[in-house]
């Protein structure tokens, strides 16, 4: 054997005996698991939601997929629900009819929010998602290996192909003891935030283990992996235990529980050790989720808004919460509270149980179950707000209000702030009453809708409303790829920077629309510009493209002709849009060369070029080249020239 097979199988072993390693061993269909090295692995389940999920399927009706080949295939409608005009109606249609037609069980509007019903109803130990979200990994609560990825992606695995990704390193998160009151599960994934920062997770697997574990529920773990997305991290998992079992119970489904777990003998590549019972109330401040902080520091600070709910906070635990800290007192008169539920079933039994009676007394605003603020969809912030919300993203802007201050919290923390009118540490407002679980969470059907069989869904016809264009495929690279710097960007450019959300939401499944408002908060003159030049380039700093996995920050600047992204580094789900949608995706070899370019240059690479790593970045305004780099794969390489994966793909296929 020589040197490198060796330290290939060691490696190999290593990483096998964490429970990362050994659900990726189970899937794995191509490559060798190596930390860093690519590999392909076999997609049990996908989940899409609306505002990602009309763009795949109609990369999907392109690739000229027409059955799932998944075990099974979930499409929600959580984000676009308001239908302001026919837009989002369209949508949910064509959605409707694509699910008939696929075989792809549909959760329509108000059902929930796609990660709290996978959780409670489809989520396996062992098992693997890939969802067009980025907070699918909140599957890893029960042991289930959620992984977000880009729209196209999602619709190859719906169309059985395996999902490709670079083998992750494993932290180990080591929990022990169990936490005090009125600190809460979303106070460990702060303190995993304020260790790791925004992109200290990225190429990596979170995975927990320990004493502390047991300590915690499976909504609660969900909450930890759920926002284990905002360190970057490819995935974040529980093992499977008994507290696995009793959840699976609690949702009739306790035939699919198995034991999983790391061995006994495991070596993470990382361990951080978190103490429950020494952590306090923590709050991520404007406008950084990693900029954590214990609420103590932020105390008496005015608040106006509060709001609890997103796929982060709003299990059946996380409301009843809410509804004994709300229970026979009143809101602050100078506070908006709103409260939605993640599902339909913990908004029925929250109800029956007489709990959403407590929290509309005490003035709650009971919104939809769907994710409605988190994502700008409404309870924008008055100008210059301060809001405290049980989210997970705090970007600027997000919430629809550019100069809101949104920090986040737990849901303890969040009722605290509602009932005083200020940031408070929830543990002045004494003890919380242990949560009486209820023994049977009963599962809500009515808005959930089964595909027809085969035969019938042959018949069926896909529904397209005027708002839904085609997708435009790219044409190949030329020989030489030049154009001007159109935008300069710092460090940490979220994709709701490159690709608002919020009110153009509707504008999701028609791109030439929705590409009018690139880079809108960063440059509201970027389209222009971007259309006068025919395209160029986009200059950015450190971890470019972190959060969502909307691959609309990719797909409308390639509609604009964005070239190439050259950035200090990159987050992986938008990393892997930029080169399904043909944008070069080039790193500085010396991370200050990023000071030898300024906007309005005009640059150069060679296409030939991209066949090596290393390449070289002639800024012709400037006169000088600059050592870049890129990580792509030989495969990736060859897709990238030909415009990108969804245009290599269905050029192939033709
Ligand atoms: C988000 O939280 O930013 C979203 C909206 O859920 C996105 C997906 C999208 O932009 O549609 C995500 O997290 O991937
Ligand atoms: Fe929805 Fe917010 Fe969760 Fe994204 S983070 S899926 S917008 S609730």
């Amino acid at each position: 054997m020589d040197d490198t097979k060796k330290i290939q199988n060691s490696a190999d072993l290593k990483l096998q005996k964490t429970l990362t390693g050994k659900i990726l061993a189970q899937h794995l269909v191509k490559g060798v698991l190596i930390p860093g090295e690519e590999i392909g692995i076999k997609i049990d389940q996908t989940l899409t939601q609306d505002a990602t999920g009309t763009v795949a399927y109609l990369e999907a009706e392109v690739l000229g997929i027409d059955r799932a080949r998944t075990e099974l295939s979930v499409s929600y409608i959580d984000h676009n629900t308001l239908k302001m005009d026919f837009k989002n109606a369209d949508d949910h249609v064509y959605l409707q009819s694509v699910a008939a037609k696929y075989g792809l069980i549909l959760s329509k509007a108000g059902n929930g929010i796609c990660h709290q019903v996978h959780l409670e109803r489809f989520a396996q130990p062992g098992k693997t998602l890939l969802g067009s979200d980025s907070h699918t990994p909140t599957a890893g609560g029960i042991g289930c290996m959620g992984i977000g990825a880009g729209g196209l992606d999602v619709a190859l695995a719906i169309g059985g192909e395996p999902f490709f990704l670079k083998t992750p390193k494993v932290i180990g998160i080591k929990l022990t003891g169990k936490l005090k009151p009125m600190v809460a599960a979303k106070d460990v994934i702060l303190e995993v935030l304020r260790i790791l920062g925004v992109k200290g997770g990225v190429g990596k697997a979170l995975e927990y283990f320990g004493p502390g574990v047991k300590t915690l529920s499976v909504p609660e773990r969900a909450t930890i992996t759920n926002m284990g997305a905002e360190t970057g991290a490819t995935t974040s998992i529980f093992p499977s235990d008994e507290v696995t079992l009793e959840f699976m119970r609690c949702v009739g489904r306790e035939d699919q529980w198995v034991r999983l777990e790391a061995d006994n003998d495991v070596e993470y590549d990382e361990i951080i050790e978190i103490e429950l019972d020494k952590l306090v109330p923590l709050i991520a401040k404007p406008h950084s989720p990693g900029d954590v902080v214990p609420v103590s520091e932020v105390e008496g600070t005015k608040v106006d808004q509060v709001c609890i709910g997103s796929c982060t906070n709003s299990s059946f635990k996380d409301l009843v919460t809410a509804a004994y800290m709300l229970k026979g007192k009143r809101v602050n008169p100078e506070v908006s509270l709103t409260v939605s539920p993640g599902s339909m079933s913990v908004y029925c039994e929250l109800a029956e149980r007489g709990y959403l009676a407590d929290l509309i007394a005490a003035g709650a605003r009971i919104l939809e179950c769907t994710c409605g603020p988190c994502i700008g969809q409404g309870q924008a912030p008055k100008s210059g707000a301060v809001s405290v919300r049980t989210f997970n993203r705090n970007f600027k802007g997000r919430s629809g209000t550019a100069d809101a201050q949104v920090y986040l919290s737990s849901v303890e923390t969040a009722v605290s702030c509602a009932l005083t009118g200020v940031i408070t540490d929830p543990r002045a407002m004494g003890e919380l009453r242990e949560i009486p679980m209820p023994e049977k969470l009963r599962m809500q059907n009515a808005l959930i809708v089964e595909p027809p069989g085969r035969e019938e869904a042959e018949k069926v016809e896909l529904i397209r409303g005027p708002n839904i264009k085609p997708i435009e495929l790219r044409g190949e690279l030329p020989e030489i790829v030049d154009g001007r710097v159109l935008i300069k960007l710092e460090d940490n450019i979220s994709t709701d920077i490159i690709m608002p959300a919020g009110i153009y939401l509707p504008l999701r499944s028609n791109i030439p629309e929705y590409a009018k408002h690139v880079f809108e908060p960063a440059d509201p003159d970027f389209y222009r510009r971007a259309k006068e030049n025919n395209g160029g380039f986009v200059i950015a700093g450190e971890n470019y493209g972190q959060g969502s996995s909307r691959e609309h920050a990719a797909l409308c600047p390639s509609y604009l002709g964005v070239k190439g992204v050259i950035a200090k580094s990159f987050a992986r789900i938008h990393l892997a849009n930029l080169i399904n949608f043909g944008i070069i995706p080039l790193t500085f070899k010396n991370a200050e060369d990023y000071n030898r370019i300024d906007p309005d240059d005009e640059l150069q690479i060679r296409t030939a070029d991209l066949d090596n790593g290393d390449l070289v970045l002639k800024n012709l305004t400037k006169g000088v080249e600059i050592p870049v780099q890129h990580t792509m794969t030989s495969s990736e390489v060859i897709r990238i020239k030909a415009g990108g994966s969804l245009a290599y793909i269905s050029r192939s296929n033709s």
